[in-house]
């Protein structure tokens, strides 16, 4: 544990400077914050279903409605050798990576780079039928976090994406409806066995991984089609992406 953080010191622990500056800081870190402590209470309370397992992977939903649309909130967690929290979570953020793991992408676009750590992103997702194809519109955040409150809480990284609006990209004016978003990546990377003199290989290191999404889907789509969906495309994706990590980095040396 002293090695990791050893190894972490030289990283970003706080946010750059230019996206504290903007607009749209305080709903970052607010969301931020909130998601992360979401995504590290678990799912031992609350009315979490189990519905997908695979290996090490569990997901789990709750059936919500809103307006008469699912918004079934999911969380899914996740172990995977040989990446670090901090290579997982910059390939989720990164725009170069994301069409090798994104299979419901048909589009992507950086509106604005707010700052390195801070990107809005314009996607257009691929059609479900019989409903009209959809977009989001979202910043996209990634920092390392700290809690000196829990000491197990080490080496901890966040990617949250939420659903914003911008003057050049109006909802609902084209072929796609927006939906609007609200998804949270929390890694966690531990080192076994803690051998102090060796040099730490990928095969000694393990990434813990709890992903977060709620997703309203903005207008009209058929219930069960969309848990239908939902149920096929989350495991899907959660071990397309893990595996794309796994296939990014074994060739690269090892990122704290
Ligand atoms: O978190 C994920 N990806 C991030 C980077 O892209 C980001 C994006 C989230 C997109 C949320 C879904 C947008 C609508 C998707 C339409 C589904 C197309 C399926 C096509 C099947 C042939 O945070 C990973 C996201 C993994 C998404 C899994 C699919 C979730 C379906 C949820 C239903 C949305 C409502 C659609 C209404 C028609």
């Amino acid at each position: 544990r002293d090695r990791l953080k050893q190894k972490s010191a030289s990283v970003l622990t706080t946010p750059t400077m230019s996206a504290i500056e903007h607009r749209l800081w305080p709903e970052i870190e607010k969301i931020t914050m909130e998601q992360l402590h979401y995504a590290r209470l678990g799912v031992g309370a609350g009315g979490w279903q189990l519905f997908a397992e695979d290996g090490d992977m569990r997901m789990y939903r709750r059936e919500e409605e809103a307006d008469g649309l699912v918004v079934d909130p999911l969380k899914a967690c996740h172990v995977v050798k040989g990446v670090t929290g901090h290579e997982v979570c910059e390939i989720f953020f990164s725009p170069e990576y994301r069409t090798g793991w994104e299979a419901t992408l048909e589009d992507m676009i950086v509106v604005e780079k707010v700052s390195k750590d801070t990107l809005i992103f314009l996607q257009t997702h691929k059609r479900i039928w019989p409903a009209s194809q959809r977009d989001a519109l979202f910043w996209s955040h990634m920092r390392r976090v700290s809690d000196d409150q829990d000491p197990d809480a080490h080496d901890l990284w966040i990617v949250c994406n939420h659903s914003t609006e911008h003057p050049d990209y109006p909802p609902n004016t084209g072929k796609c409806v927006r939906v609007y978003l609200t998804v949270c990546l929390v890694c966690q990377t531990f080192i076994d066995p803690p051998k102090d003199e060796d040099e730490i290989k990928r095969e000694n290191i393990t990434c813990k991984i709890t992903y977060c999404s709620v997703v309203n889907p903005g207008g009209w789509a058929p219930a069960s089609v969309l848990r239908a969906v939902y149920k096929r495309e989350y495991p899907k994706f959660l071990k397309r992406f893990t595996s794309f990590c796994i296939d990014q980095c074994k060739a690269k040396p090892i990122t704290f």
